[in-house]
């Protein structure tokens, strides 16, 4: 094996992402320390990295959400280096620019791009200027009567965004003129207490809409290569439930295009690590428009994995100890075609009601083409205090419909007992014809599956009782 690029790192991150960077660590050679509330000093990740350091109480707040607490944990056990995963502290330029002042390396892009792109105004503004088109839109919004110029230039329905805001959170779509002040008042009032900044601004709203990013990475040595793209329409109020690779609804050209504006971006901001850049692809007239980009590993990186053969959480940490990646654009093909569904211990006929508990059994599938990330094990125990992301279940065939068969084979033979799980919803969603037909656009789960038969078509789906039974063993 070639020299390990850390000698230990601090994985700053629970769940299923922390068991998947100590497997990357493990492959490069790296001593994993994971950092733990008191709620998770029992997990999977606690078991397999070399030692565990507890950063506090179960709250977020209260522990992996406290930057210098993470930092401290970090240098006390001799850790070079931080992967933040995603969530929690991964897309704060505050921590990884505290972690460059204490001398450790911050697995992650630079603060200044973080920054950037976390403004969101900001970001569309460089995309701009990258030569990469936004949704037709304005700048910071001052006034009610600019917002009503912009509606009356563009035509209504037009969406209201809080620059601080991204994934979804302080949107607002208006439909009519009436709506406009009010929605731009609360929408401001939310960002402010949110975010702590009112900041927002117009853009017209695409209302059949395909969610499309485009996966890239890029080196401290000038390199910036992408991997294709995610299809993450299958979505619930901006939480991703599917995600595929390659999206059907792109053709090569329409992919190149986006991969190659995807680049552009990568490139403008000096781009490290690993990033996704979101675009929105309009399903009635193929046009596509640069939305956000995310400055972290995220939940659906194991689709590009599976299509592409790279190691996505590798390549990071080998870029964070300044080597370059370890592959040319020209080496990337995209195989097959692979599908995640992410299982959630909720309960999708009760509008995904979280219901934390113990495991009381707990088999995750195996076979051709299929692979799980988890952190669950038998007799496990969910705790109430973070999200309820159990599993994630890729599965990958020689095109769509094998990868399809394949995730459902993989569904079937899931034993889970003693918490719901979204399994049934998936299983109802595989069968659609919509989804067979890849004819899903972000608002089709909520708009069309969710609330055409409600329960029926989840229920429905899922006839066998005894195996992939997600009762809970008490009803
Ligand atoms: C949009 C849009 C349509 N038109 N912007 C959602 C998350 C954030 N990244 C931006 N998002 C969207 N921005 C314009 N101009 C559609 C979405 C969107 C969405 C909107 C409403 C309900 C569900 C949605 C799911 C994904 C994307």
């Amino acid at each position: 094996m070639s020299t390990p690029p850390f000698k230990r790192v601090l994985v700053a991150n629970r769940g299923e992402i922390a068991v998947r960077i100590i497997r990357a660590c493990e492959k490069l050679g790296v001593e994993c320390v994971v950092a733990v509330s008191e709620a998770d000093r029992g997990s999977l990740a606690a078991r397999l990295a070399a030692r565990a350091v507890c950063i506090g109480p179960a709250p977020a707040r209260d522990s992996y959400l406290r930057p210098e607490v993470l930092v401290v944990a970090a240098k006390g056990t001799g850790c070079e280096a931080i992967h933040p995963g995603y969530g929690f502290l991964s897309e704060r330029a505050h921590f990884a620019r505290l972690c460059a002042l204490e001398g450790v390396t911050f697995i992650g892009p630079s603060p200044e791009a973080i920054e950037a792109m976390g403004d969101k105004l900001a970001a569309v503004q460089i995309a701009q200027e990258a030569g990469v088109p936004r949704v037709p839109g304005s700048g910071r919004i001052e006034s009610t009567a600019a917002a009503r110029d912009f509606a009356r230039r563009h035509g209504f329905p037009v969406i209201i965004k809080a620059s601080a805001g991204g994934g979804g959170r302080g949107m607002r779509v208006v439909r009519s003129e009436n709506d406009l002040p009010r929605a731009l008042e609360a929408a401001a009032a939310e960002a402010q207490a949110a975010f702590g900044d009112p900041t927002v601004y117009v853009e017209k709203f695409i209302e059949r809409a395909r969610h499309i990013e485009i996966q890239v990475l890029g080196d401290r040595h000038g390199n910036v290569v992408h991997l294709g793209e995610r299809d993450c329409s299958a979505q619930r109020r901006h939480q991703k439930l599917i995600e595929e690779a390659p999206s059907p609804a792109l053709t090569p050209e329409l992919r190149a295009e986006l991969a190659d504006a995807a680049v552009r971006l990568a490139r403008r901001v000096d781009y490290r690590g690993a990033g996704t850049v979101e675009f929105v692809f309009d399903a009635d007239t193929r046009r596509w428009y640069f939305l956000e980009m995310n400055t972290r590993i995220q939940v659906e990186h194991p689709v590009t994995e599976m299509i592409t053969g790279r190691d996505l959480v590798a390549e990071q940490i080998r870029i964070a100890a300044g080597e370059p990646i370890s592959f040319k654009q020209s080496e990337v093909r995209l195989d097959g075609h692979a599908i995640e569904c992410r299982i959630n211990a909720e309960e999708a006929t009760r509008n995904f009601a979280p219901g934390p508990g113990r495991l009381e059994s707990w088999q995750a599938p195996e076979g051709d083409g299929v692979r799980v990330d988890t952190h669950c094990f038998p007799g496990y125990f969910i705790p109430p205090f973070y999200d309820s992301l159990l599993a994630k279940v890729i599965a990958h065939g020689r095109d769509r419909g094998e990868a399809v068969r394949r995730m459902q084979g993989a569904l079937d033979r899931f034993e889970v007992a003693g918490v719901p799980t979204t399994i049934p919803f998936h299983r109802g969603v595989l069968v659609h014809a919509d989804f067979a037909a890849g004819r899903v656009t972000t608002r089709w789960v909520e708009e069309t599956f969710l609330s055409a038969a409600a329960g029926e078509a989840i229920t429905s789906a899922a006839p066998r009782r005894q195996r992939g039974d997600n009762r809970r063993a008490a009803s």
